[in-house]
């Protein structure tokens, strides 16, 4: 059974920004929705995978379409957590040579982010990713995430649905990735995705199942 994994920080640590009133409502409600759908739909699958990476490589086609969906939901959001910071980061080393090489400095790279976020049609995810050693900004429907896109590590995401902004920004989605961009991304996380593209280092991944997690799991989504 997979667990929803804890909070790095305060609900109210990411304010103004995003409030803990939306953070409440999109860990506690959306996000372990997702974690519970997955556990329901592998318990009646029968199947006991090792990894959530797994999972979401693995379930392909119609059939596991809402496996797939739950899943990836499930990752992207606990991805969206460590990819944000209370303290205001700033990147480093290698990666800010990358920033500069592929976009021209951190500027242009927030232009870049913020418009592919704000064009974005409906929900979805906007990322900023390493393949090789370059840098792209890409966005992904609903739930796809990056993990069935080969060769692409990613470094940060930010949530485009509009549970992500809408009690704090209302409809403007291009002043939250503004804002968001300007106070939130975890660039030592970037920084350590980025190595790990280059074959130095493990990639984040999602809490390994537990089986002492089946409890809580299911006491949850009663
Ligand atoms: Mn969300």
């Amino acid at each position: 059974m997979f667990v929803l994994p804890e909070l790095p920080y305060d609900h109210a640590a990411l304010e103004p920004v995003i409030s803990r009133a939306t953070m409440h409502l999109h860990h506690e409600k959306h996000h372990q929705a997702y974690v519970n759908t997955t556990n329901e739909l592998l318990t009646k699958a029968d199947k006991s995978p090792a990894s959530l990476e797994e999972v979401v490589r693995g379930a392909t086609g119609d059939v596991e379409r809402k496996l797939f969906n739950n899943a990836a939901q499930a990752w992207n959001h606990a991805f969206f957590w460590v990819a944000m910071s209370p303290r205001k980061l700033t990147p480093g080393g290698a990666l800010a040579e990358a920033i500069d090489k592929a976009f021209g400095g951190l500027d242009k790279l927030k232009d870049a982010f913020v418009t592919e976020g704000a064009g974005h049609f409906g929900s979805g995810w906007v990322w900023l990713a390493a393949e090789g050693a370059t840098l792209k900004v890409l966005s992904t429907h609903d739930a796809d995430d990056l993990l069935v896109h080969k060769g692409l590590t990613p470094l940060l995401v930010c949530d485009l649905w509009e549970h992500a902004y809408y009690l704090d920004h209302k409809n403007d989605r291009k002043g939250f990735l503004t804002a968001w961009f300007d106070a939130l991304p975890n660039w030592d996380l970037a920084q350590s995705q980025y190595a790990a593209a280059q074959g130095s280092g493990e990639g984040w991944a999602y809490p390994p199942p537990s089986d002492s997690a089946q409890g809580t799991a299911s006491a949850a989504a009663r």
